[in-house]
């Protein structure tokens, strides 16, 4: 399988997240998209290639312009004001303020980003346009005739909306593969998001359309960031009710409750008819991952990529999250090994 991967990740490296009260280092770093590069090439996948570059039309087909420019421009804003530390927001527009657009940087940055979990660093643009690229390069690959190609994005992209960054999100990599495919002549996409936190981005860029099937495991948002999305009865709205689904699952989750969930998942996917999957691969489900609360084990990252090669499309593999650094490139590499062991 084609790996397709940029160095500019290591340009994006937040100092600090807020996690139970305390400052703690991100969790969200560049040695993770390191240690999944590292076992591609132990396990020889198959070639790994540096993205081609598609500008900025593709991104502009899933993100609105204007967050795009704020986005690009947050930084210099912010340096220009003397500051070095990282560009975080700490106000956001909820239910009984209004949704204006105030003309300050923290204003701004509140009104296009849901959470404080998405720092802005001096390359944080760059590494996200980048990530983008890798996924639309991957895409390209598919679109040319491979079955299946592995996108390395890192920062990780489901849980950013049109015009919206958080959960470490900025730009909606696997959206906007999936947009490039419809724009490229396909009229059905399939996005199953296996990481373990729902696909609020993705889930709302899609939710009133039925050219694209939606369709997560996560942790119950009851219990579980982003808390505000991800409950079972979100099945879509105007021509896209019926092509939203969402399988939230308790803490403890293991394998044979999660498979359950994802054939269940498959069996919308067989019926929808898709033309292509995109995989959005999280392997934060991982029993030892650090900020979640399943429990799967390195095999069955196996079995999970066998599975989904079953559906028989061919299959675009997103990296979303994963934060047990030391397995991440084990668990993300067996869902790939899985998958071409089982794809015909
Ligand atoms: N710092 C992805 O897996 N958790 N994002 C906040 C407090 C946010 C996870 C906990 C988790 C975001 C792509
Ligand atoms: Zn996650």
């Amino acid at each position: 399988m084609l790996t397709i991967y940029s160095d500019d990740h290591h340009l994006h490296h937040g100092r600090c997240e807020l996690m139970d009260g305390q400052l703690m280092p991100c969790f969200e770093m560049p040695s993770r998209a390191d240690h999944v590069l590292q076992r591609v090439q132990q396990r020889e996948l198959g070639p790994v290639q540096a993205p081609h570059d598609f500008g900025l039309a593709p991104l502009a087909r899933i993100h609105d312009p204007a967050y795009l420019e704020f986005f690009k421009g947050a930084w210099a804003r912010w340096a220009l004001s003397g500051h070095e530390g990282d560009l975080l927001p700490y106000t956001w527009p909820a239910r009984t303020l209004r949704q204006v657009m105030p003309t300050s940087l923290h204003g701004q940055l509140g009104y296009y980003s849901f959470d404080g979990g998405a720092p802005i660093t001096a390359g944080t643009w760059q590494a996200a346009y980048s990530a983008a690229q890798v996924a639309l390069t991957a895409q390209q690959a598919i679109q040319n005739g491979a079955h299946s190609a592995f996108a390395l994005c890192r920062p990780p992209g489901h849980h950013a909306a049109a015009d919206l960054m958080g959960g470490y999100c900025y730009l909606n990599n696997a959206a906007i593969a999936a947009q490039a495919f419809l724009d490229q002549g396909h009229r059905k996409v399939a996005i199953l998001d296996v990481d373990y936190h729902h696909g609020n981005g993705t889930q709302s860029i899609f939710y009133a359309r039925n050219d694209v099937l939606f369709a997560s495991i996560h942790g119950d948002p009851q219990a579980e960031f982003p808390f505000f999305l991800g409950y079972a009865d979100e099945r879509g709205e105007g021509a896209g009710e019926g092509f939203n689904f969402n399988y939230p699952l308790p803490a403890g989750t293991g394998w044979a409750r999660w498979s359950a969930a994802l054939d269940s998942a498959c069996a919308e996917i067989e019926g929808y008819g898709a033309d292509i999957v995109v995989v959005s691969l999280g392997v934060d489900t991982f029993k030892d991952d650090p900020i979640s609360q399943f429990k799967l084990d390195s095999p069955d990252y196996l079995a999970m990529g066998q599975r989904i090669a079953q559906l028989g499309k061919p299959t675009l593999f997103v990296m979303e999250g994963g934060y047990a650094v030391e397995e991440i490139g084990i668990n993300a590499v067996n869902v790939l090994e899985g998958f071409e062991g089982s794809a015909e």
